[in-house]
């Protein structure tokens, strides 16, 4: 099985090497606004496409998949939001545990019936803690998983979720706000979560301008994602981007 990415996350995370994610929902962005977005990413230099949604079927998810590849070279990871959006076209997966809940079909049970299909694809296989945190408004994951978010405010709860992740094995931490949250996971929350845990932190969820985004990878986070903002406005990618990359071998002031 191929670590290639995981691997080059790891490595990136211990250099400060800051990661810019752009995460696509097949049934949200609309085919003419793929090529602009794919042609922007690879301009700026995007690091990855995450490709899921909570509600998507799968021939979109392959055409999606289709088209992107045949654009660019972005690696396509898919971000399932649920067990059959499942496909061999992307370049891998993140297996996600949901472990800021207690819906034991999403710590677990899910795993179970998909390992099998997992195991002879060629998809990379990225093991993740999944940590849902309170953005302000119900979102669609939290609706659908049936869990509870982790409250904005308690650092602390989220600092242990993830340390336990990472003693259970698990390869990355996503925090996330939901898609499309009023209010972007705090500093202090991935400041505190960063300095517990050595694998690498992706951050997102209602992240809108290039300086939030910059504000997340001061704090620690190592790869931040963007979703509804770029669905509005693509040109966005640039900026982005840049601010992500730029906060590489920073730190925030104390
Ligand atoms: C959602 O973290 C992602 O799961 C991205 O969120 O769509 O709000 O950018 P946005």
């Amino acid at each position: 099985m191929s670590l290639e990415i995981l691997t080059s996350l790891q490595a990136a995370k211990n250099i400060g090497e800051k990661k810019f994610v752009v995460l696509l929902d097949p049934d949200k962005v609309r085919m003419s606004n793929v090529d602009k977005v794919v042609e922007l990413a690879q301009n700026a230099h995007v690091d990855y496409f995450f490709i899921g949604g909570s509600l998507i079927v799968n021939s979109v998810l392959d055409n999606t998949l289709d088209t992107i590849k045949k654009a660019c070279n972005i690696p396509l990871i898919l971000f399932p939001g649920n067990s059959f959006q499942l496909s061999y076209k992307a370049d891998a997966i993140l297996f996600l545990s949901l472990i800021s809940g207690r819906n034991s079909e999403l710590l677990i049970g899910k795993h179970v019936i998909t390992a099998p299909y997992l195991k002879v694809s060629p998809l990379e296989i990225m093991p993740t803690g999944y940590i849902l945190v309170d953005g302000g408004i119900p979102t669609t994951v939290s609706y659908i998983s049936n869990t509870q978010p982790i409250p904005y405010t308690k650092d602390d709860v989220a600092m242990c979720t993830a340390m336990a992740g990472e003693m259970l094995g698990l390869k990355l931490i996503y925090m996330d706000a939901g898609s499309g949250a009023n209010n972007s996971i705090s500093p202090s929350m991935i400041e505190a979560v960063s300095s517990t845990i050595d694998i690498p932190l992706i951050v997102g969820g209602g992240i809108k301008t290039p300086k939030e985004a910059e504000e997340k990878a001061l704090a620690g986070a190592d790869v931040i994602v963007v979703g509804n903002a770029i669905e509005s406005d693509p040109d966005l990618i640039t900026e982005i981007a840049a601010a992500v990359h730029g906060a590489s071998g920073k730190r925030a002031p104390q």
